[in-house]
């Protein structure tokens, strides 16, 4: 085992007390047993079953890390590497096989990682939406169809009272733009489908659906807390130049404020109606909708960064024949000497994450808000197992560091941030890139039969957590 000299007085950035240490995760990466004790299919299911040379390697999501029949030992060694909370997901179709009726098993499984969890000191975040739509449900048309929405309500419906007794912090969805994105613009989720009125439906049911959520979760009366997890890409101009500062506003409102404006403020951003009003892609509501909508703010904001948004005014006018985007507004700009994660390719740039703190401060009346997602993807790091069996990802730690470095001078200038959670507690299946990246504080040698072992950033990370800081 690798101990970290971290004395206690040579700390330099010390986080608030009771700061959230963990990692978060989700149900169709790790859980695997696809079609075990009664789940049914999702979205993921199917579409490997239908394309499996759109995934990395031929691996579809039955090959995941197991956590379904090796939980106990998973949250064990969560506890051993500092996790005093832990985000995971709920599988829809494991609680909702065929997307209506209930099955027993898939909640008894949840209570069960709930209570290890806490019998583990570790403090369960629970997510209802992760990427994985019931196959049922994606047959009647999927967030596109609003029957689903109502079937999303009863689920959420159904976990919280099952769960919300022990469970305080909730989450309607993880990433809501992503599916929107993946499945009706780029092709890179089911039903990979291009079709930006679809896109903007099935946005606006999914916003719909976390209000929706929401409203069920207040009248209940728990005493928790629910909120979103979003997927924030800070947008950065190419130049001051009022034609990228524009372009780059409206890829804002595109990919940011188009759910975080309506989750916290309660009303959709006014550039971004006025568009679809233009263009003709204002979607079906009903009425009553929007209000909804507004009076169902969250309590507090998850936020996931990866990687900046970088973009300049469009150079050439879009094709009239193409189908319509919201590229139609503006180009991504690769910047000059950008620094960029050698092991996949995206670009790091810590200063984002403060830049998004700022923002919500300044603009969203300093919500309560956590760091929910933020870690480094590495092809190939198998390569960096030493002799003794340890990964040793120096590259992970350093990457952490900087970043936290950023949150800490956000909170010493009075952002609202609870705490900082690691994508990923454990290398796990990822989508379309299947085990391509991996990204866990510990390793899974697929080799060896899913068989774990703490990296060495597994070890530095329970001494941050232990000395609440580095
Ligand atoms: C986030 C998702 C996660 C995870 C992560 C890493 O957007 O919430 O589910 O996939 O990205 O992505 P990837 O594995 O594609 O590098």
């Amino acid at each position: 085992m690798i101990a970290f000299n971290n004395r206690k007085e040579s700390i330099q950035f010390r986080f608030p007390k009771g700061f959230w240490w963990g990692s978060a995760v989700s149900a169709t990466q790790i859980e695997g047993a696809a079609d075990k004790d009664g789940k049914g299919k999702n979205i993921w299911d199917y579409w490997y079953e239908q394309e499996p040379n759109r995934f990395f390697n031929g691996v579809g999501p039955e090959k995941t890390s197991q956590f379904y029949d090796r939980f106990r030992e998973d949250i064990q060694l969560m506890k051993e590497i500092g996790h005093n909370s832990f985000r995971f997901s709920i599988s829809w179709s494991r609680m909702f096989p065929d997307g209506k009726s209930i099955n027993r098993k898939g909640i008894d499984f949840y209570n069960q990682v709930i209570d290890e969890l806490i019998l583990h000191g570790i403090e369960p975040f629970v997510n209802l939406y992760h990427f994985d739509m019931p196959l049922e449900l994606q047959k009647m048309g999927g967030w596109a169809n609003r029957e689903v929405v109502n079937a999303y309500v009863q689920y959420a419906k159904t976990c919280f009272a099952q769960f919300g007794d022990r469970v305080k912090k909730w989450f309607t969805h993880n990433e809501p733009i992503v599916p929107v994105e993946g499945g009706y613009l780029y092709d890179f989720h089911y039903p990979n489908e291009v079709d930006f009125g679809k896109a903007v439906q099935v946005a606006y049911h999914m916003m719909l659906s976390s209000a929706s959520a929401i409203k069920e979760y207040k009248e209940l009366g728990q005493d928790g807390k629910i909120g979103i997890i979003l997927n924030l890409t800070p947008s950065y101009p190419r130049s001051h130049h009022p034609a990228d500062l524009q372009a780059s506003k409206i890829a804002d409102a595109f990919f940011n404020r188009s759910f975080l404006d309506p989750s916290i403020t309660g009303e959709f951003p006014q550039e971004l109606v006025q568009i679809l009003d233009e263009e003709g892609y204002r979607p079906e509501m009903e009425d009553g909708d929007l209000d909804r909508i507004e009076q169902n703010t969250v309590d507090f904001l998850g936020i996931n960064y990866y990687q900046p948004r970088r973009v300049k005014a469009k150079e050439y006018m879009p094709n009239p024949d193409a189908p319509f985007m919201p590229e139609c507004f503006f180009d991504h700009y690769v910047m000059p000497g950008r620094k960029m994660n050698p092991y996949r390719g995206w670009e790091i740039y810590e200063k984002g994450i403060y830049d998004i703190l700022i923002n919500l401060k300044e603009n969203y009346g300093n919500i309560e808000c956590f760091i929910s997602e933020n870690g480094m993807g590495v092809e190939g790091e198998e390569r960096f197992r030493d002799k003794n069996g340890t990964i040793q990802d120096d590259y992970r730690i350093e990457f952490i560091q900087e970043h936290l470095k950023w949150v800490h001078k956000a909170i010493q200038e009075g952002c609202n941030v609870k705490g900082y959670h690691l994508w990923t507690f454990m290398d796990n299946w990822s989508w379309t890139n299947a085990y391509k990246n991996r990204y866990g504080l510990v390793s899974v040698n697929l080799d060896k039969d899913s068989e774990r072992s703490i990296k060495k950033s597994g070890y530095w990370f329970k001494s941050l957590s232990e000395n609440n800081g580095f």
